[in-house]
Protein backbone atom coordinates (compact mmCIF):
# COMPACT_ATOMS: atom_id res chain seq x y z
CA UNK A 1 0.00 0.00 0.00
CA UNK A 2 2.53 2.47 0.97
CA UNK A 3 5.01 1.37 -1.75
CA UNK A 4 2.25 1.87 -4.16
CA UNK A 5 1.01 5.17 -3.22
CA UNK A 6 5.04 6.15 -3.29
CA UNK A 7 5.12 5.11 -6.79
CA UNK A 8 1.97 6.87 -7.96
CA UNK A 9 4.17 10.02 -6.49
CA UNK A 10 6.82 9.41 -8.51
CA UNK A 11 4.68 9.24 -11.52
CA UNK A 12 3.01 12.10 -10.75
CA UNK A 13 5.62 14.48 -10.01
CA UNK A 14 7.92 12.80 -13.51
CA UNK A 15 4.29 14.27 -15.29
CA UNK A 16 4.48 17.58 -13.64
CA UNK A 17 8.20 18.26 -14.84
CA UNK A 18 7.51 16.90 -18.26
CA UNK A 19 4.99 19.71 -18.73
CA UNK A 20 7.60 21.95 -18.47
CA UNK A 21 9.45 21.45 -21.70
CA UNK A 22 8.44 23.05 -24.86
CA UNK A 23 7.95 19.98 -26.64
CA UNK A 24 5.54 18.46 -23.83
CA UNK A 25 3.50 21.18 -23.12
CA UNK A 26 -0.35 20.39 -23.32
CA UNK A 27 -1.72 22.81 -25.98
CA UNK A 28 -4.44 23.60 -24.10
CA UNK A 29 -2.24 25.41 -21.20
CA UNK A 30 0.40 27.00 -23.87
CA UNK A 31 0.07 30.67 -24.25
CA UNK A 32 2.66 30.90 -27.06
CA UNK A 33 2.93 34.73 -27.48
CA UNK A 34 3.44 35.00 -23.96
CA UNK A 35 6.25 32.00 -23.66
CA UNK A 36 3.82 30.54 -20.92
CA UNK A 37 3.20 27.06 -20.22
CA UNK A 38 0.64 26.48 -17.29
CA UNK A 39 1.11 24.11 -14.47
CA UNK A 40 -1.83 23.64 -12.06
CA UNK A 41 -1.51 21.36 -8.87
CA UNK A 42 -4.10 20.90 -6.66
CA UNK A 43 -3.25 21.18 -2.79
CA UNK A 44 -6.85 20.12 -2.04
CA UNK A 45 -9.74 19.11 -4.36
CA UNK A 46 -11.28 19.37 -6.29
CA UNK A 47 -14.50 18.90 -4.68
CA UNK A 48 -18.10 20.22 -5.38
CA UNK A 49 -19.74 22.62 -3.43
CA UNK A 50 -16.55 23.19 -0.78
CA UNK A 51 -13.88 25.50 -1.24
CA UNK A 52 -10.62 24.28 -2.71
CA UNK A 53 -7.29 25.33 -3.00
CA UNK A 54 -4.43 25.18 -6.06
CA UNK A 55 -0.80 26.55 -6.79
CA UNK A 56 -0.24 27.91 -10.29
CA UNK A 57 2.52 27.93 -12.06
CA UNK A 58 3.90 29.71 -15.00
CA UNK A 59 6.98 28.21 -17.11
CA UNK A 60 9.03 29.71 -19.94
CA UNK A 61 7.76 27.51 -23.19
CA UNK A 62 11.40 28.36 -24.74
CA UNK A 63 13.44 28.16 -21.69
CA UNK A 64 15.81 30.46 -23.57
CA UNK A 65 13.26 33.31 -23.38
CA UNK A 66 11.50 35.52 -20.83
CA UNK A 67 7.93 35.15 -19.75
CA UNK A 68 6.23 38.08 -20.90
CA UNK A 69 3.50 39.10 -18.24
CA UNK A 70 1.80 41.93 -17.98
CA UNK A 71 -1.06 41.04 -15.56
CA UNK A 72 -2.15 37.88 -14.37
CA UNK A 73 -5.59 36.30 -13.46
CA UNK A 74 -6.61 33.22 -12.61
CA UNK A 75 -10.77 32.53 -11.80
CA UNK A 76 -13.08 29.72 -12.11
CA UNK A 77 -15.61 29.75 -15.40
CA UNK A 78 -18.45 27.45 -16.29
CA UNK A 79 -19.52 26.72 -19.50
CA UNK A 80 -23.49 25.68 -19.62
CA UNK A 81 -25.49 24.82 -22.83
CA UNK A 82 -26.73 28.40 -23.10
CA UNK A 83 -24.66 30.56 -20.72
CA UNK A 84 -21.01 30.87 -19.15
CA UNK A 85 -20.57 32.05 -15.23
CA UNK A 86 -18.27 32.53 -12.91
CA UNK A 87 -18.54 31.81 -9.17
CA UNK A 88 -17.41 33.64 -5.69
CA UNK A 89 -14.17 35.30 -5.68
CA UNK A 90 -10.47 33.60 -5.20
CA UNK A 91 -7.87 34.65 -2.89
CA UNK A 92 -4.94 34.92 -5.06
CA UNK A 93 -1.51 34.95 -3.49
CA UNK A 94 1.65 35.53 -5.00
CA UNK A 95 4.07 32.98 -4.00
CA UNK A 96 7.43 34.13 -5.70
CA UNK A 97 7.74 35.29 -9.26
CA UNK A 98 5.15 33.15 -11.85
CA UNK A 99 4.08 30.94 -9.05
CA UNK A 100 -0.09 31.66 -7.45
CA UNK A 101 -1.71 30.01 -4.74
CA UNK A 102 -5.44 30.32 -5.09
CA UNK A 103 -7.59 29.79 -2.57
CA UNK A 104 -11.46 29.79 -2.14
CA UNK A 105 -12.28 28.61 -5.48
CA UNK A 106 -15.29 27.45 -5.05
CA UNK A 107 -17.82 25.02 -7.79
CA UNK A 108 -21.41 25.05 -7.46
CA UNK A 109 -22.76 21.73 -7.99
CA UNK A 110 -25.97 20.32 -9.89
CA UNK A 111 -25.86 22.35 -12.67
CA UNK A 112 -25.70 21.20 -16.83
CA UNK A 113 -22.33 21.93 -17.60
CA UNK A 114 -18.16 22.12 -16.93
CA UNK A 115 -15.97 24.23 -14.59
CA UNK A 116 -12.92 25.86 -15.96
CA UNK A 117 -10.14 27.67 -14.56
CA UNK A 118 -8.91 30.28 -16.47
CA UNK A 119 -5.63 31.94 -16.36
CA UNK A 120 -5.47 35.01 -18.63
CA UNK A 121 -2.49 37.02 -19.23
CA UNK A 122 -3.62 40.70 -19.59
CA UNK A 123 -3.12 44.06 -20.55
CA UNK A 124 -3.20 46.72 -17.63
CA UNK A 125 -6.49 48.18 -19.18
CA UNK A 126 -7.90 44.21 -19.02
CA UNK A 127 -7.64 43.29 -22.11
CA UNK A 128 -6.85 39.44 -22.72
CA UNK A 129 -3.62 39.25 -24.61
CA UNK A 130 -3.98 35.33 -24.07
CA UNK A 131 -5.75 33.08 -21.92
CA UNK A 132 -6.13 29.09 -21.47
CA UNK A 133 -8.73 26.88 -19.78
CA UNK A 134 -7.87 24.25 -17.45
CA UNK A 135 -10.68 21.79 -17.85
CA UNK A 136 -11.62 20.39 -14.08
CA UNK A 137 -12.08 16.79 -13.71
CA UNK A 138 -13.95 15.90 -10.26
CU1 LIG B 1 -23.77 26.82 -14.05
Amino acid sequence: MYLKLVASLLLASSLFYSTNTKAECLSELSMPKSNICVSLQWNYGPFLNQYNEATVTLNALDAEKEIKTEKITIFPWMVMPNHQHGSRPVHIQILREHEFKVEKIYFMGGMMGYWLIKIQNLKPDNSIIEEVNYRVNF
